[in-house]
C-alpha cells in the first residue's frame, strides 16, 4: 500500500485537528444520520485517553465516536478520492454522510476507501465508531469480560495481557488523497546487489488500475538525477556504481513511476528506496556483506498527552538521542509503528526489526515467573487462543505496508508467545511460511523469545533465522543478584551457541526498572547504580559469545502501562525517562556503543 503523498497528479488533504468526540455509554443508539450529540472535542491524531480530565473517559473500555466535517474543492471532484487512516485502534466502522463506507479491525495498520460515491457538494460529515476492546481473537490479546451495573447496563472490561497501556483512538494521520481515474495502485521494489561489481539490479513491479498504455519507471539518485529508466509493469533496471544504504549512513534512491496514456503522464508517484543486501550466514547477520551488530532498543510509541499517538517531534528527538549514543537500531515492539517513523528511519539509516501486533499470546502471562517452576503448571495458550486469522491479517498488512523500506531488515512475527507450549509449532509454522512467501525482499524472520522458552523447551527455534531473546536474569529472576545472573546469562547463551552454531543470537530485551533520581551506595534494585551495574554485567557476557550479534535493551524510555503492584505509573525500565531525560546509565552505554563499530564487530 502506497504512503499518501502529493505529486503533480495527486492532491493531499489532511484531516488532522479537532474532531467531535464522545464515549458510547450504550444507553441510546447513536444515529449516524445526524451529527454526534456532543460538543466535546478531541485532537487527532493522538490517543484519546490522556486528553481528558475524566478518569471515566480515560479508562473507558468499549466504543467511542469521532466526527469531523470537511470540504472538497470542486476541481478535485472529478478525481478519484480516497480516504485513508494511518490506523484506527483497534476496530473502526466509518460512515460518510450517514452511510457506512468501510470497516477495519487491527489497530496499527493503515486502511483506505474510495469516497466519491458518498460525497456531497459541501459540508461532508465523517463519523467513526471505534472499539478499543481486545479478547482472545484479537491482536494484541486481552482478557475480555462483561458485567452489568446496578441499572442493568453493560460494563465491558479489558484486562490487557501485555505490559503497556491500552491507548486507543485515531492515533495516526487521517488523510484524503486524490488520484486520476487511471492510477498507480502499488509499487514493489526489490534491489539485488552485486557487491563485487558495485552494481545493483532493481526489480520494480507496478500495480495499476490497468488503463495505462505504458508504465515508465525512472530511478533518481539523491540529487534528483536519473540514473536509469525503463518501460514496463515488471522490469529490472541496472544501477552501476551503486551507492549502498548502510546503517547510519543512508543513501536513498527514488523510483519515479509514471502511468502514461496517449503519450501523456496521467499519474505519477515517487517511492524512495535504499539498496542494501541482508543475509543470515554462519551465525552472523550480514548487511552488505559485513557482519552487523545491533545496538539499540525495544521502544514504544508512548509520550505524554499524545499517548500512543503520532508525535513527530519526539520521533525526531528519539532518533537523535539514539544516534548520539552510537545506537543503530530498534525493534517496533509491540506493534507496527507509524509510516512516518519508518520513512524517518530510512533517511537516517536506522536499522529496524519490524514487529506485528502479536503480543500477549500466552494466556498465563504475568510477572511471577516462579509459577513456571511448579510441577502442575500447564500452559493452555494454543487450546484457548483464536488469534490465527488476526495474525495472518497483520502479517499481510504489515508486509504490504513496509515491504519497500530499506530500514526494515527483519520481521518479528510475535513477542514472547508461548513457544514452549504444546501446539506452538503448529500455530507458528504457517505464519512464518506466509511471511516468507509474502515478503518480496525475503528478509529474515524471528520472534522474540520469553524466558520460559529455553534451548530445551522452545518448540519453534527451527522457524527463526535469528534467535532473539528477551531475558531478565537479575531482575525478574534472582532480583538484585547480578553474580548469579551473570552465570545464568552466560550458561544459556553458550547453550544456544552450541546447539545452533549457524544461527545468530541477539538480545531483544533485557533491563531493570529504575526510578530516575534514586541512588544507592549499595547498588540496590531500582537505583540508577543498579541499572548501570546490570548493563555492565550483561555487556561483559555478550562480548564472550561469538554468535552474539546484537543488544537491544528494554526500554528506550519509561512508558505507561496498566496498573499493577509491579508498576509505579508505568514501566520504569527506560534508560531515558518518559520526558527523554537521560538516566545515569546512558553515559556508560554511550561510551560502550560508540566504541563498537556497526559493521565488523568481533571479526576485525
Ligand atoms: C517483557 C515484555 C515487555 C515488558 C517487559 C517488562 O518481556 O516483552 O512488553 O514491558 O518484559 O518490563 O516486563
Amino acid at each position: 500500500m502506497l504512503y499518501p503523498i502529493a505529486t503533480p497528479t495527486r492532491a493531499l488533504l489532511d484531516l488532522s485537528g479537532l474532531w467531535k468526540f464522545m464515549i458510547d455509554e450504550e444507553l441510546t443508539p447513536i444515529d449516524v444520520n445526524k451529527p454526534l450529540p456532543t460538543e466535546d472535542v478531541i485532537s487527532v491524531p493522538a490517543s484519546f485517553n490522556d486528553q481528558t480530565a475524566s478518569q471515566k473517559i480515560r479508562d473507558h473500555s468499549g466504543y467511542v465516536w469521532y466526527e469531523t466535517n470537511f470540504e472538497i474543492a470542486k476541481p478535485l471532484r472529478s478525481q478519484r478520492l480516497v480516504l485513508r487512516f494511518g490506523s484506527a485502534t483497534h476496530e473502526a466502522w466509518v460512515y460518510l454522510n450517514g452511510q457506512e463506507i468501510t470497516h477495519h479491525k487491527g489497530g496499527f495498520t493503515p486502511f483506505e476507501v474510495e469516497i466519491n460515491d458518498y460525497l456531497q457538494d459541501s459540508n461532508n460529515r465523517l463519523t467513526v465508531k471505534l472499539s478499543n476492546l481486545l479478547d482472545y481473537s484479537t491482536l494484541p490479546v486481552g482478557h475480555y469480560s462483561e458485567s452489568k451495573d446496578e441499572n442493568g447496563h453493560i460494563v465491558r472490561k479489558v484486562d490487557e495481557n501485555f505490559d503497556f497501556f491500552n491507548y486507543a483512538g485515531l492515533q495516526r494521520p487521517v488523510k484524503i488523497y486524490s488520484t486520476p481515474q487511471a492510477h498507480i495502485d502499488d509499487i514493489v521494489i526489490v534491489p539485488s546487489v552485486d557487491l563485487a561489481d558495485h552494481s545493483a539490479s532493481v526489480h520494480t513491479t507496478v500495480k495499476s488500475s490497468d488503463d495505462f498504455d505504458e508504465i515508465h519507471v525512472a530511478i533518481l539518485d539523491q540529487a534528483g538525477k536519473v540514473v536509469t529508466s525503463g518501460t514496463g509493469e515488471d522490469q529490472t533496471l541496472a544501477i552501476r556504481d551503486v551507492k549502498l544504504w548502510q546503517p547510519l549512513n543512508a543513501y536513498l534512491y527514488t523510483a519515479k513511476v509514471d502511468g502514461i496514456q496517449n503519450g501523456k503522464v496521467v499519474d505519477t508517484y515517487s517511492e524512495p528506496f535504499g539498496v542494501r543486501k541482508i543475509e543470515v550466514k554462519n551465525g552472523q547477520f550480514l548487511i552488505n556483506g559485513e557482519p552487523f551488530y545491533f545496538k539499540g532498543f525495544g521502544k514504544h510509541e508512548d509520550t505524554y498527552v499524545h499517548g500512543r499517538g503520532f508525535n513527530e517531534p519526539v520521533n525526531v528527538l528519539d532518533i537523535n538521542l539514539m544516534k548520539d549514543m552510537g545506537a543503530n537500531s530498534f525493534r517496533t515492539s509491540h506493534y507496527p509503528y507509524s509510516e512516518e517513523m519508518m520513512r524517518l528511519c530510512d533517511r537516517e539509516g536506522i536499522v529496524v526489526i519490524d514487529e506485528t501486533t502479536a503480543v500477549g499470546l500466552m494466556v498465563t502471562f504475568g510477572f511471577d515467573v516462579n509459577m513456571f517452576a511448579d510441577d502442575d503448571y500447564e500452559d493452555t495458550t494454543w487450546k484457548e487462543l483464536k488469534t490465527a486469522e488476526a495474525h495472518r491479517q497483520v502479517i499481510r498488512e504489515l508486509i504490504d505496508r513496509d515491504k519497500n523500506h530499506a530500514s526494515v531488515v527483519m520481521w518479528s512475527i510475535a513477542n514472547e508467545a508461548a513457544t514452549f507450549s504444546k501446539g506452538a509449532h503448529d500455530y507458528f509454522k504457517p505464519l512464518f511460511d506466509e511471511a516468507r512467501e509474502l515478503d518480496p525482499q525475503k528478509r529474515p524472520c524471528t520472534y522474540t523469545s520469553i524466558m520460559m522458552a529455553t534451548p530445551k523447551t522452545d518448540e519453534c527455534i527451527d522457524l527463526v533465522d535469528v534467535i532473539a531473546l528477551n531475558r531478565y536474569y537479575g531482575w525478574y529472576i534472582g532480583n538484585g543478584d547480578l553474580k548469579t545472573a551473570e552465570t545464568a546469562t552466560r550458561d544459556e547463551l553458550k547453550e544456544y551457541q552450541k546447539q545452533y552454531p549457524d544461527k545468530p543470537i541477539m538480545y531483544t530485551e533485557y533491563g531493570a526498572d529504575t526510578v530516575a533520581g534514586l541512588h544507592s551506595k549499595y547498588g540496590e534494585p531500582f537505583s540508577e547504580e543498579f541499572q548501570e551495574d546490570y548493563y555492565r554485567m550483561s555487556s561483559k557476557v555478550f562480548d564472550e559469545i561469538p554468535n552474539f550479534v546484537g543488544e537491544q535493551l528494554w526500554n528506550f524510555a519509561d512508558f505507561q502501562t496498566k496498573f499493577g503492584i509491579q508498576r509505579v505509573q508505568g514501566n520504569k525500565k527506560g534508560i531515558f525517562t518518559r520526558a527523554r531525560e537521560p538516566k545515569m546509565v546512558v553515559r556508560y552505554l554511550k561510551n560502550r556503543w560508540t566504541g563498537i563499530p556497526n559493521l565488523g564487530y568481533k571479526t576485525k
